[in-house]
Parts: structure tokens; sequence; C-alpha cells
């Protein structure tokens, strides 16, 4: 075997996040979080990816430096004696932030070709003494530095996070550092990842950067397989979804058969969405659960919107004196709760309708098109929020999940004439065909949705 170690050391101020990031990038519970100064007190070390050739990416995780301005300046006076003080024998409960910084200072020396450096975003970079003095001491070190910004205000998009970058590049953006990032551990992707882990490349000199040209494409491939795994899950609720029939009950008066029809079709939809928020969370990796029901992801990202969707204009022509909610309510599984007896009869025909419609025979409802089209963008955005979910974070909770849905809208209008397409006949359209073109049109609004969150990133996206 020809292959190559590229070793990789978290290092950062304490409690500044590298344990949360160390879990996250290698997608396991690994060591200790605790919102604490000096949680972890060794070095150790992680496998990120490996190859055939014998390649190995590997992570530690080190104790955070403790008060390092008066490190530096005793370090200083000793012109500079980082061999002193890293042979001295610090008391790891006594003299816990300079045993914590001496671990660092070692991780960074002995056990690291590239250093991620972990700044708090929520700093202002100008006030950043500590960040500061730390990257002077590792400067002593000479090796490549990479910032990496995390804790970003929650649910950063794109520009909020260039504007970040922009402005801790201006004030660090010289050596020991090459590259500044944003990398959250609790809200970064997979797209992320991969240019973490170029960037890291660009650092490395022969055999490492071989190696890492090896291990990228190990880690983009895992990377890109769970998305098509995401990609089957999203189409197989979709076509299921379109082709969903309910017979309507006959000898009951026509509104109650249409109530009653739409309420087993909307059961049958929320169990539907619910094991697909299942199959997202399995499939990164994650534990947890969507704990939100559809009818109130569906109706909660309406309210929030400017524009009247199809969806909350029925809903609140429907329901008059109830409101919104109570007809979504009604038509979505509050009927179960007994709602249905209460404020059934003001659902009027144009809500069901506008969600629903009747299939050819005129004896079955399903769903229209248009809430289907609906539903895509739902399940786009739940796929962007479970993805976008580190593990550093625990369990899987859906409280991102609206922050994705704008940008789900504007990749389903992007691709709007995919998905009429691949959504406008599900009846004629044999279901091997349905679902071939359903899957092309989900898997064209899911990179629009990423691409237009990572425009430097198409090359990510393409099959390595
Ligand atoms: N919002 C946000 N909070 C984070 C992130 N990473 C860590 N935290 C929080 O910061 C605190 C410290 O996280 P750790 O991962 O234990 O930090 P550490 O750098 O390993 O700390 P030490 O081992 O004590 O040096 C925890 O309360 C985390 O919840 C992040 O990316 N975003
Ligand atoms: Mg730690």
């Amino acid at each position: 075997m020809s292959g190559s170690d590229v070793r990789l050391a978290l290092i950062s101020h304490t409690n500044v996040g590298k344990t949360s990031l160390a879990r996250t990038l290698a997608r396991s519970d690994l060591g200790e979080v605790v919102d604490a100064p000096h949680t972890t007190m060794e070095n150790s070390q992680h496998l990120l990816a490996e190859t055939d050739e014998g390649d190995r990416l590997l992570l530690w995780d080190t104790p955070g430096f403790g008060d390092s301005m008066k490190l530096k300046r005793r370090l200083e006076q000793r012109d500079r004696a980082v061999g002193w003080f890293l042979g001295e024998v610090w008391d790891r409960v006594t003299d816990r932030a300079l045993y914590s910084s001496q671990q660092a200072m070692l991780a960074a020396r002995d056990l690291a070709d590239v250093i991620l450096f972990q700044v708090n975003a929520a700093e202002d970079p100008e006030f950043a003494i500590q960040a500061q003095a730390e990257l002077d001491m590792l400067s002593w070190l000479e090796k490549p530095v990479l910032l990496l910004l995390n804790q970003l205000p929650p649910h950063s998009r794109r520009a909020a996070r260039n504007a970040l970058v922009q402005r801790w590049e201006e004030h660090f953006g010289k050596p020991p550092v090459r590259t500044v990032l944003a990398l959250d551990a609790y809200e970064r992707s997979w797209v992320d990842e991969v240019r973490l882990l170029s960037a890291v490349a660009e650092q490395l000199e022969e055999p490492q950067r071989s190696a890492m040209a090896r291990l990228i494409p190990a880690w983009q491939a895992r990377s890109l397989e769970r998305l098509e795994q995401s990609i089957d899950a999203l189409s197989n609720l979709v076509v299921t979804t379109l082709r969903d029939r309910e017979a309507l009950t006959s000898g009951q008066p026509a509104r109650l058969a249409r109530i009653g029809a739409l309420r087993r079709l909307a059961q049958r939809l929320e169990r539907n969405v619910k094991e697909l928020d299942a199959k997202l969370i399995r499939i990164e990796e994650l534990e947890g659960e969507s704990a939100r029901r559809i009818d109130t992801a569906l109706t909660a990202t309406r309210s929030h919107g400017d524009r009247p969707t199809p969806l909350q204009g029925a809903a609140g022509g429907a329901a008059v004196g109830a409101g919104a909610g109570a007809a979504i309510d009604i038509a979505l599984g509050g009927a179960a709760l007994g709602l249905f007896t209460a404020l059934g009869a003001s659902l009027s025909a144009a809500a069901a309708w506008s969600w629903c419609q009747r299939a050819v025979d005129k004896r079955t409802l399903g769903w229209s098109q248009e809430f289907v089209t609906e539903l895509l963008a739902e399940a786009v955005a739940r796929y962007l929020a479970v993805t976008h979910h580190g593990r550093g974070r625990g369990r899987f909770r859906d409280d991102a999940l609206d922050s994705w849905r704008e940008l789900a809208d504007e990749a389903v209008k992007a691709q709007q004439e995919a998905v009429d397409a691949a959504l406008g006949k599900p009846d004629s359209t044999p279901e091997e065909d349905l679902k071939v073109e359903v899957r092309v049109a989900v898997k064209k609004v899911l990179i629009a949705a990423l691409i237009a969150e990572y425009p430097h990133a198409e090359w990510i996206l393409d099959s390595p």
C-alpha cells in the first residue's frame, strides 16, 4: 500500500466548539460537549475517511487554549521559548488552563499537517484578542492554518455567511491563516465539508496532496450517495401522493363524502411525510424525529409568505369564522380529533377542491397537481433541514424547517417546467415512467436549491 495519512487538528480557545465539530465531521457522538471551559482534557484522534490505497484522513480533537494573552506574554518574555513551555509538566487539575494550552500546542506542533482553528463568529473580530494571541503562538510553528467560523447566527444563509467571512478575512486573512471558511457544527452541510477538505488539500505537499486527491472523491461519493437516497425518498412520497385515490362513499351527502375522503387521504399523507422524515434522518446517520405534523408544517410556512398561495387562499375562504388553521385542521386530521363534527359544515367545496380533484371516474378523490407541487417544496425544505443538521447538535429537531422553505420554493419555481411536466399527468403515465420522470424533476429541484445556497460548489455536485 502506498497511502499516506493526512492529519488535521482542531484548535481553538476553550469552549468554542472543537468537540462539536469533531462529532459532526466524524458522524459519531465522540468526546464530551459541555458549555463550560476545559471540558476536553486530552488529545484524541478520530478516523474521518480512508481509501483502498491505504490513505487515512485523521482528525485530532484537542483541549482548548486557556488564558492565552497571559501565556503569550510569558512565552515572549522567554524569547519565544515554546520548547520550554512544551517541556514543562503542568498539573491537569490545578493548572487546567496551562495544561490544556500545552496539549493544544503539542497537537498543533506534533500531530497536525493542517491546523483547523475555530473562532466564535458572534465575537467582533476587531476585539478577538484571545484568538489573536493564539494565532500568534501558532504562527511560531509555521504550519498552515484554516480559520473556521462557528456559532453563526441561527439559520444564516449565503449572504450572511459571506459577510461574516469577509469581515474576519479583513482582520485575520494573513499568515498563519491561509483561508477563512464558515463552518458551523450545528448547521453546516456536506457541501461545506467537501469544500473544507479541498481547502485542506491546497495546503499540503506531496505525498499528502495526492492522498487528499484520493480521499476527497471518497468523501464526496459517500455524500452524493446520501443525496441520491434522499432523492429516492422524496420521489417516492411525490409519486405515492400523486397516485393516491380515495373513493367517495356513496349514499352520503356530497360534501360529507368529500370531507371523509379528504380526511382519509390526509391521514395517509401525514403518515408518509413522517416516514419521509424518518428516512432522511436515517440516511444522514442522525437520530431524532420530526415532531411536527404535516398540516402544521404546511400551514405554518404558508402564513409567513407575503403572497397567498392556493392553499392559504382556499383555506381562508373556506373557513368562514373559523380561521384558516381550523379549516386545515378539519381537512388534515382535525376531523380525527372531533373538530369535524363541530366545524365540518364550514369546510366549503372551494377548499377541498383546491387540494383535491375528482379522478376521471368521478367517484374517487385524489390530490391536485397544485397541492403536490406545494408538498414537493415542503419535502425539499425537509431534506435541507435534515442534511444541514450537524451531529454536534444532538438529536434532529425540525425547528430549522421554516427557514429552508423559501429556498425550496425558489428552487421549485426555477424548475417549474420540469415539475409541471412530471406531475401533470399521473393517470395517463405508466407508473414506472412516472417514477422516472418525478425522480428527474426532484433531482433538478434539489440540485437547484443546493447550487443557489452554494454557488461555488457546482463541481461538488458532479459525480466524481
Ligand atoms: N451555535 C453553535 N454552538 C456551538 C457550536 N459548537 C459548539 N457550540 C456550543 O459551544 C459549547 C462548547 O462546545 P464544545 O464542542 O464542548 O467546545 P470545545 O471547544 O470542545 O470545548 P473544550 O473542550 O472545553 O475546549 C457547547 O455548549 C456547544 O453547544 C456551533 O457550531 N454552533
Ligand atoms: Mg472539547
